[in-house]
């Protein structure tokens, strides 16, 4: 199963046998009231810098969410995706359930975007799947639908497959399909990791998707994320995670050394290589 995503000038491909893809979470002002204060005065300046910095720090795709308080989306994100493209070359997902919003950024989006992200909820998929499929996007199938979110694997997959259906009805191919079986609080939700796990073994195996994970949730309202969201993140990428949208600076090393283990990156030649610039620099 490969997926493609593209920008102007480059392609991306997921696909199991292929290094781990990583999504950076950074554009997204939840948590960063600094991003949310710049949004709201349609500085994009400082929306640039965080895309730099992560396609810096080893992002292979930027997930762009400009949901805040006092943010017209409509007009604030298409204004991200032209911002992002002036500076960076990297494919974007973009993160909105606004109709208007995003036909607005994929009407100047040049390339194949994620779309970020449909869920099995009847009034989401109705108004999304024709905007995914008109724009030829990528799109990212949330497990959760107007039930809520299964609390079992199998839930889990029977959502998956129903966005899937649906999807292949409205033209959408299951290869332009990531499935994001859902990393919830740990904190909160007893087993978030145990059911989200199994459920990415499920779907890998039953439905062959790609999928992504947001894997930074897992650690929501505990102490030293970082360390929880690193080791948490090699369990998802060995359960069958290939493109988690995460903070690529913390999860670049997991991800490499993920590759090496998994047999996507042979003899470690770009570990070995990463390894000597990390000690040039230092
Ligand atoms: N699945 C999909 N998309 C998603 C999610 C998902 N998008 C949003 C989210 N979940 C993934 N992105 C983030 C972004 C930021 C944080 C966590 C997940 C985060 N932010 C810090 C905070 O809120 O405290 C602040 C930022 C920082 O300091 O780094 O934790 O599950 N498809």
């Amino acid at each position: 199963m490969l997926t493609k995503l593209s920008s102007k000038n480059k392609t991306v491909k997921i696909a199991p046998e292929r290094p781990v893809v990583l999504i950076g979470e950074g554009i997204n002002p939840t948590g960063r009231p600094r991003l949310a204060r710049a949004l709201a005065k349609g500085d994009m300046a400082y929306v640039q810098k965080l895309a730099l910095e992560q396609a810096e720090a080893g992002a292979d795709v930027l997930d762009v969410n400009v949901g805040s308080g006092g943010v017209d989306e409509v007009v604030a994100l298409p204004a991200a995706v032209r911002a992002i493209g002036e500076v960076c070359d990297l494919p974007l997902c973009l993160d909105s359930r606004n109709p208007a919003a995003l036909a607005a950024a994929l009407a100047i989006y040049e390339g194949t975007a994620l779309l970020n992200s449909i869920n099995g909820e009847a009034a989401v998929m109705e108004r999304l799947l024709p905007i995914a499929a008109e724009y030829g996007c990528v799109i990212i199938a949330l497990c959760t639908d107007d039930e809520g979110i299964p609390s079992t694997a199998s839930g889990r997959l029977l959502v998956a497959e129903k966005i899937i259906n649906q999807a292949e009805s409205a033209g959408i191919a299951r290869e332009n399909i990531l499935v994001d079986c859902l990393a919830e609080s740990a904190g909160a939700t007893p087993a978030a990791g145990a059911i989200c796990l199994e459920a990415v073994r499920l779907v890998r195996s039953e439905l062959g998707c790609n999928m992504t994970l947001g894997a930074s949730n897992i650690s929501f309202g505990m102490p030293n994320r970082e360390t929880i969201n690193a080791r948490f993140l090699a369990m998802a990428i060995a359960a069958g995670v290939n493109a988690p949208i995460v903070n690529a600076a913390q999860a670049k090393e997991t991800a490499m050394i993920a590759d090496l283990l998994m047999g996507n990156d042979e003899l470690g030649i770009k570990y070995i290589r990463a390894e000597r610039k990390k000690r040039r620099m230092s």
